[in-house]
């Protein structure tokens, strides 16, 4: 009896592996535009080695950086090869399908059959988008660091995938409170596999200057010594800066810089006294009040300073955008704020940047390009499209990620909203603000604000899983999207989040499965 018993075992567990699957059926977030299962299995074994064709060194690293990632769970070898001729079965291959002359295309095709993995793309950044797909297309063990048993088995079907917004941010606030090259990597890391491909580092405020400028270096001496709450701050030299930078181009995210101004200014308005109209430098400041600190927006020297700064920081970024900040000035009188950001604008063009300003900016005749980011007036998002300027979206009420999920959530504010997960992803930019369609919108960004977080553990929590939907809502087409289908699947990536080590908040409007249950 025994061995018929295992014998059937056996053909059963072949059978098992041999049952049909539905790629259609997989949780992956953001949801691709097209996905069309053919019911088999590829699986990645020891004889599985990664393929990439053509010269381009940018898709020879997204290989790379999938092996990186398949290595240490499955123990397997995985060579990198230049295909020269078809790739052996059982392997994945690589390939690009443009020419370079629209190199903001993100569109990729993933055709998983029996025998072969194929990514082809219009440009690598494409290419790494598929392999984020790729990754949420195989068991969750793929994101440890340590061997698993697998199988590795991937449903086949054809993807086809493009995003339906150019700009799909996340916002760090490493002013209030300053986090360390290593976390601002860990938050590049993770934005990345939601497919995210903008980070904006809120740089200055009047609690903390953290970028070095050479040519004043008191703003971070001095500037960058302290933080909300007294601690001890800290800045970014160039150097760590640019190491930023490189690290999310590797990754296909731009980083867009902010020196918030006239407003927010406190932190350079102490390191100089010259800055001030009164000449008299002002205190550090460590609490979390906002709107009483101002540029002398008429002394020249504040200009020589305005040159400098966006001078060196464009410099160091290869993105196009440069945000100037231009939120809360309630201490700049309304004719010198529009002297102000006007002239500001000029500079940022100067130095072959595109602006980019909270919606206040949208008050004052804005340059070609500028975009305005709506975060909590509707009316000034309107008067940018009134101009003819594109907007970004950022509504406080349902994108800040310092805001609470309900009142029992001990980290973050409420002023803006309680956003619970379906808060933050049940919304359309393109319908939110009559007046304001889809040709309007650059794209969408959720900012965190660190009055209250403090550690990367605390900003996993407070990013994690909102930002997965903020995600989706730049991704997928809104007539794909539902809040339904997308708690399903949000609830079966807790287990990636878990093999990931992301202290992401356990909702209880999230049916999490209990291997996920804390
Ligand atoms: N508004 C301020 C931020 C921050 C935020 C906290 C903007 C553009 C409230 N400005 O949001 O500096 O304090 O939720």
């Amino acid at each position: 009896m025994a061995i018929i018993a295992l014998s059937l075992g056996i053909s059963l567990g072949s059978c098992k592996r041999q049952e049909a699957s539905d790629l259609t059926r997989e949780s992956l977030i953001p949801l691709p535009v097209s996905v069309a299962a053919t019911g088999e299995y590829f699986t990645i074994s020891e004889k599985t080695d990664i393929y990439f064709k053509g010269e381009s060194e940018e898709l020879k690293q997204v290989a790379q950086q999938l092996a990186d990632r398949l290595r240490p769970s499955t123990g397997f070898e995985i060579e990198i090869i230049q295909a020269s001729s078809e790739p052996k079965r059982g392997s994945i291959y690589f390939l690009l399908t443009g020419d370079g002359t629209n190199p903001a295309d993100e569109s990729y095709e993933l055709t998983i059959s029996k025998k072969f993995m194929k990514i082809s793309a219009v440009n690598p950044s494409g290419a790494f988008r598929a392999v984020q797909t790729i990754r949420q297309l195989l068991p969750p063990e793929i994101e440890l660091s340590t061997v698993g048993e697998g199988p590795w088995m991937v449903p086949t079907g054809i993807i086809n995938d493009n995003p339906d917004y150019s700009y799909r941010g996340m916002m760090l606030d490493v002013a209030r409170h300053f986090f360390s090259v290593e976390d601002v990597k860990r938050v590049i890391d993770l934005i990345s596999y939601y497919k995210l491909n903008v980070l904006h580092l809120h740089l200055t405020d009047d609690q903390g200057w953290r970028i070095e400028i050479k040519s004043w270096p008191n703003l971070t001496a001095h500037g960058g010594s302290t933080e909300v709450g007294g601690g001890e701050g800290g800045f970014f030299t160039q150097e760590q800066y640019s190491d930023i930078v490189k690290y999310a181009q590797q990754r296909h995210i731009i980083i867009v810089p902010e020196i918030d101004m006239p407003g927010h200014t406190n932190a350079a308005l102490a390191s100089y006294p010259e800055l001030n109209c009164d000449g008299k430098a002002r205190e550090l400041y460590t609490g979390i009040n906002v709107g009483f600190s101002s540029l002398c927006v008429r002394k020249d020297i504040t200009y020589k300073f305005v040159d400098d700064v966006i001078r060196e920081l464009s410099a160091l970024t290869p993105g196009p955008y440069f945000h100037i900040g231009g939120d809360e000035s309630h201490s700049t009188k309304p004719e010198d704020y529009v002297f102000f950001i006007e002239k500001t604008q000029e500079i940022v063009n100067k130095y072959g940047k595109t602006v980019l300003g909270w919606d206040e900016i949208a008050t004052t005749k804005l340059s070609e390009g500028s975009v305005a980011q709506y975060w909590a007036k509707a009316p000034n998002a309107l008067k940018a499209v009134e101009q003819g300027a594109k907007v970004l979206f950022s509504p406080a009420v349902k994108t800040y990620l310092d805001m609470q999920y309900d009142p029992s959530t001990k980290l973050g504010l409420h002023w803006a909203a309680y956003i619970e997960i379906d808060d933050a992803y049940d919304w359309d930019p393109a319908t939110l603000v009559e007046g304001i369609g889809k040709e309007f919108i650059l794209g969408v960004e959720a900012p965190l604000w660190t009055e209250t977080i403090t550690h990367i553990d605390e900003l996993e929590y407070m990013v994690f899983p909102r930002l997965a939907g903020i995600a989706e809502i730049g991704w997928t087409p809104p007539l794909k999207r539902d809040w339904v289908d997308y708690r399903e699947r949000l609830a079966k990536h807790g287990e990636r989040l878990k093999a990931m080590g992301v202290d992401f908040y356990q909702s209880d409007r999230i049916p999490w499965p209990e291997t996920v249950q804390k």
